[in-house]
């Protein structure tokens, strides 16, 4: 039980939410989405209490002194800046409570910077948590259930607390949550359940009704991965005539009525995981069988759709030979927009458990787990070796004979396919390798 006052009777309670930010973003800091996670925290918070959100990308960190409670979220590379954050207001005498995946997969460490958090999904636990906290005897941990169902009922997010802000839209719906493959280097599954949970078309259709604009960004792990539960969401979608974008896995591809529904409806853009061109994380070889990962993607892109996919680098049977295999990969295949990513064994993920017990964790700053520094030994190459040559990876898929192949071989969107590739070049060429030895992991 914990021993904090109750904000004076007179007047409503006042929370703070707030997501920290790890570096300045510059003019960039125009062109992120807002934090979903924070708009979903308020839309389950009591219509008596005065909501405040703070994006430390784009406001200054207020003072304690107009709140009662103070609410944060932290994925792992925010969780320093959280906790710095966290020490300020508490210092002021307002009590923190915290959430999100970082606090949900290690709660203790949180705890020793925060009065309470909060596991999982805030919905089943959030306004208990208020209540208790009105009464003076707030907990210390609220743990939401696994969840077991195959749809969810939430509220929409509260976008009016992001007044004020510039976002590049704030157009962003999630649609469903939770996922079943259980991957080793991911968390979702262990803390928002083993399927995919869908919110009714209906209530999607009509959130997407409400929007100004036609832009729609959904922020789903895999939109497309329970066809039957996406096709009449797609279907509304065709009628209303948006534009959209999300994140999928690759074999709603192996559909081609799915794909052309896909197209149909508005799709602009997909984000895929292909993860490895190898072995055992190679979701070439994970594809249900006849048809390879390749050949699903040159689909996408035949459909006019612009497909940017990830590839990481780092896995166990990654020698050295990994980089050159996966610039032939990226040249054969020709995503519109490749990305390149460190593995980063998160805490919480059976990856990280491995390394671990094997004595691979090089570093416990969660500010380096940002996917763009080597934080563990990999098996077949050194952390040096592993940094240069995705830093060089990088470099090689930017350059104009590379960028130029690949907006020539996607035929839908020519313009948007050469902004973005250009969008990546800038920082890509920036990339400067360090001198030998200047390196530490
Ligand atoms: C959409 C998304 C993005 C979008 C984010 C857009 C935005 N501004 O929100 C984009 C594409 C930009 C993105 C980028 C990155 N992402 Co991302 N992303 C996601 C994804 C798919 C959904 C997140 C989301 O919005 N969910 C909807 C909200 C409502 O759910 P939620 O965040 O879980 O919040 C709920 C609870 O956690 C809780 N909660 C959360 N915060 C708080 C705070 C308080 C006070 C309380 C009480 C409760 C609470 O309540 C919420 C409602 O139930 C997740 C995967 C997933 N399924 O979680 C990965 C995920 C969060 N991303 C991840 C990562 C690693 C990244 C990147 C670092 C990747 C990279 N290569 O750079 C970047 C970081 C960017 C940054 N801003 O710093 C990891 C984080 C792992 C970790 N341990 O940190 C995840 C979990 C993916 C994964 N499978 O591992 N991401």
């Amino acid at each position: 039980m914990n021993t904090l006052q109750s904000p004076a009777h007179n007047r409503s309670p006042r929370l703070l939410l707030i997501y920290p930010a790890t570096h300045k973003l510059g003019w960039a800091r125009y062109f992120q989405l807002p934090s979903l996670s924070l708009q979903q925290v308020a839309a389950v918070t009591p219509s008596n209490w005065d909501v405040t959100l703070v994006d430390e990308s784009q406001d200054a960190i207020p003072s304690g002194k107009n709140f009662d409670l103070v609410g944060i979220t932290a994925m792992t590379h925010q969780a320093t800046r959280a906790y710095e954050i966290a020490g300020q207001f508490r210092g002021e005498g307002v009590p923190v409570i915290m959430g999100g995946m970082h606090p949900t997969v290690l709660p203790e460490e949180a705890l020793a910077h925060a009065d309470a958090v909060v596991i999982g999904e805030a919905e089943p636990v959030m306004s208990r948590l208020l209540d208790d906290f009105l009464c003076g005897r707030l907990e210390t941990v609220y743990r939401a259930p696994i969840p077991q169902d195959d749809q969810i009922d939430v509220p929409w997010p509260r976008r009016e607390i992001l007044a004020g802000k510039r976002y590049l839209t704030t157009q962003t719906v999630q649609a469903s949550r939770g996922c079943p493959y259980d991957c080793a280097f991911c968390t979702v599954t262990p803390y928002f359940g083993n399927r995919f949970r869908y919110r009714s078309a209906a209530d999607i259709l009509a959130e997407i009704r409400s929007f100004p604009r036609k832009l729609v960004i959904f922020l789903d792990d895999n939109l497309l991965g329970d066809p039957a539960k996406a096709k009449p969401i797609l279907e509304g979608m065709a009628e209303l005539g948006v534009r959209w974008g999300s994140q999928t896995s690759l074999r709603f591809a192996e559909d081609p009525e799915l794909l052309k529904l896909v197209a149909r409806s508005g799709c602009i853009g997909l984000f895929v995981g292909i993860e490895s061109v190898t072995g055992h994380y190679s979701r070439l070889a994970k594809s249900s069988g006849a048809t390879s990962q390749g050949e699903l993607m040159k689909r996408v892109r035949d459909a006019g759709i612009i497909l940017e996919t990830s590839l990481i680098f780092g896995f166990d049977d990654h020698d050295q030979s990994i980089f050159e295999k996966t610039l032939r990969f990226v040249e054969e295949f020709s995503p519109s927009v490749p990305t390149f990513n460190l593995l980063t064994p998160y805490p919480g993920t059976r990856l990280f458990q491995q390394y671990e017990q094997e004595g691979r964790i090089l570093h416990r700053d969660w500010n380096r787990y940002n996917h763009s520094e080597v934080v563990f030994q990999p098996k077949l190459m050194t952390p040096e070796q592993l940094y240069r040559g995705w830093l060089e990876a990088r470099k090689a898929a930017y350059t104009w004979p590379s960028i130029l192949s690949r907006v020539w071989k996607n035929p839908g969107r020519r313009f948007t396919n050469l902004a973005y590739n250009l969008l990546r070049k800038g920082p890509n060429d920036r990339l400067k390798a360090p001198a030998e030895g200047d390196v530490s992991f």
